[in-house]
């Protein structure tokens, strides 16, 4: 097998919003994330994967575009994006944009035409249904609470929308849509950026028909994901954007796919396929969602590690030889790692960051890094509601607690503090003083108020940070095949405090044992005087592990 330089690289993801403000009005910008480039080429990634910067009325920060060829002016200019993209060339970086083309924003120019009338050239540009004895089509729920369908009286019909009301869903079906799409995916690679992560890549073909989607007990919708995920016509729409577009340029594609398994990921990311080269898989990020499904993914029960296991060790398995994983324990969509998969305890963060980020970067597919995980951030704890700013968080709490009483408002924040998104979303933590050099002025969003303890600053220098541990992290699978395109073998899948595996490639084994606890624990898997390549204590004690430890062992067959 050769190696695709996108199989060699590590990705780092930058949002935007919460990287850096240059020009004091509290919003991360462009010119920013240039002077910041250094920071992200010395923790040693390739790729750097930018969540939207196109101009968009912000409905979901920058997931509702409204023109995909100009930038959000709070962002900077073209002009800013030229500059950035010219300095992450020079310095050996490459660009991923965000391509959100499952929906545009109400404001887009297409949608202002299309809702005028049933027969503008943009009336078929959009999903749209006449009234069911005086109702929407169907049951469907929006991923952000309440129907998925808003009526247009202009047209006398209901469009759909499987995210806010201001964020239509494209029609796939019509032909000139996807050629706008390819051409607006061109504008960008001519530019010189080198692939698309592409949002919810896998809701763009519709079931025919439209039919109604299950509804768990006391829900007042239907969940869609089930239905709309891996639709009739996926494999072609990407088979076709293939042909016409990615084939023709040297990129990476990365399709964001929740509820897809790892027989569709083969299908899409497979040698043969031509249609993408990894997927964003969702379920290790789906487990310990709420036994009570209406309350969906709403929760504040601890995952299991046996599960964690079963979820990473199935793709692992199914996709070797067949397709490419992409590995990561977070994004902007996501609770922060550290705290959800271990412990944001300050005893342990250090050690416990650092295991998670041994038990991930070790495994077969492309690791992504999201702003902040390489210094172990931790989620916010927010205590209220008028904290949050999220359109999903905030929806959600409405919905669930005013209008369902499917929860009470206590309870909620729970769920909300271990599982909201802006648990991602703080400002990135560069250093000690005023708002951690993320602005001089007043942030957009509030700081996690441990930024005095965990920031940049006082980690980049001291060789036992999680900076500094990622950065070997990295260096080491640059210079490893075993560690990039190695076989996986699963250890033990029932131990539910340890995560141990091997990786096998060409007559050498690499050992990987982390402890998920907070005890010392025993575990033999062999290690005992083998060569250790990293671990998060100065030594390894062979068999005795003690809290959150990690060790990486190569052994020779
Ligand atoms: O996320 C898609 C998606 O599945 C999320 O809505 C997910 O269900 C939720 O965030 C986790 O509970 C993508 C983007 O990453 C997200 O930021 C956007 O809000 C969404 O698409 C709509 O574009
Ligand atoms: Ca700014």
């Amino acid at each position: 097998m050769t190696k695709k330089w996108w199989q060699g690289s590590v990705v780092y993801q930058v949002y935007p919003r919460s990287y850096q403000d240059s020009n004091g009005d509290g919003i991360g910008d462009l010119p920013g994330l240039t002077q910041r480039l250094p920071y992200i080429k010395k923790l040693g990634a390739d790729v750097i994967w930018l969540n939207p910067i196109y101009k968009s009325p912000d409905k979901d920060n920058g997931y509702d575009i409204s023109d995909y060829r100009s930038i959000q002016p709070a962002y900077g200019t073209m002009d800013d994006f030229d500059t950035m993209l010219e300095s992450a060339h020079k310095q050996g970086l490459k660009i991923l944009m965000d391509l959100v083309v499952n929906h545009t924003s109400d404001k887009h120019e297409w949608f202002e035409q299309s809702r005028q009338s049933k027969d503008n050239p943009y009336s078929d540009y959009y999903i749209w249904r006449d009234p069911v004895d005086g109702h929407a089509p169907n049951n469907w729920g929006s991923y952000f609470s309440g129907p998925a369908w808003t009526y247009e009286p202009k047209r006398g019909q209901y469009y759909l929308h499987l995210f806010a009301p201001g964020q239509p869903d494209l029609n796939w079906e019509n032909p000139k849509v996807r050629q706008e799409v390819y051409s607006l995916m061109k504008f960008w690679l001519d530019k010189g950026v080198k692939g698309f992560r592409m949002d919810v890549i896998n809701l763009i073909s519709k079931p025919a028909g439209l039919p109604d989607a299950p509804q768990a007990p006391g829900a007042p919708y239907g969940n869609v994901e089930p239905l709309v995920s891996d639709g009739p016509r996926l494999n072609e729409f990407l088979h076709e954007m293939n042909q016409e577009v990615l084939s023709k340029y040297d990129i990476m594609t990365v399709g964001e796919m929740p509820g897809s398994t790892p027989e569709d990921a083969i299908e899409y990311t497979g040698l043969k396929s031509n249609e993408l080269n990894m997927v964003f898989q969702f379920e290790h990020v789906g487990l310990a969602a709420n036994p009570d499904k209406k309350l969906g993914k709403w929760n504040d029960q601890p995952i299991q590690l046996v599960d964690l296991k079963k979820a990473l060790s199935r793709w692992q398995v199914e996709l070797d030889g067949k397709g490419w994983n992409s590995l990561y324990w977070n994004n902007h969509d996501q609770p922060r790692a550290v705290s959800r998969f271990a412990t944001d305890d300050p005893k342990y963060r250090v050690k416990a960051a650092k295991m998670l980020g041994t038990t991930l970067h070790m495994m077969q597919g492309t690791p992504y890094v999201y702003e902040g995980e390489e210094l172990g951030e931790t989620n916010v704890h927010y205590q209220k509601l008028d904290q949050y700013e999220d359109i999903e968080s905030i929806n959600a709490y409405h919905q669930l607690v005013e209008k369902d009483q499917a929860v009470d408002g206590t309870t909620m924040l729970k769920y909300m503090e271990n599982m909201s998104r802006d648990n991602a979303r703080t400002p990135m933590q560069w250093d000690d003083s005023n708002n951690a050099g993320f602005t001089t002025g007043k942030p957009w969003f509030a700081l996690n108020p441990n930024y005095t303890e965990i920031n940049a600053k006082s980690q980049v220098d001291d060789p036992d940070s999680v900076f500094n541990y990622y950065r070997q992290l990295i260096d080491l699978r640059h210079n490893s095949d075993l560690i990039t395109l190695g076989t996986y073998e699963e250890i033990d899948p029932d131990d539910n405090e340890v995560f141990a595996y091997r990786r096998h490639y060409q007559g050498q084994t690499l050992l990987v044992i982390s402890n998920f606890t907070d005890q010392t624990v025993q575990r033999d898997y062999g290690q005992a005087n083998s060569k250790r390549l990293i671990g998060n204590y100065e030594d390894s004690q062979n068999d005795t592990l003690r809290p959150y430890e990690t060790n990486v062992y190569l052994l020779n067959d």
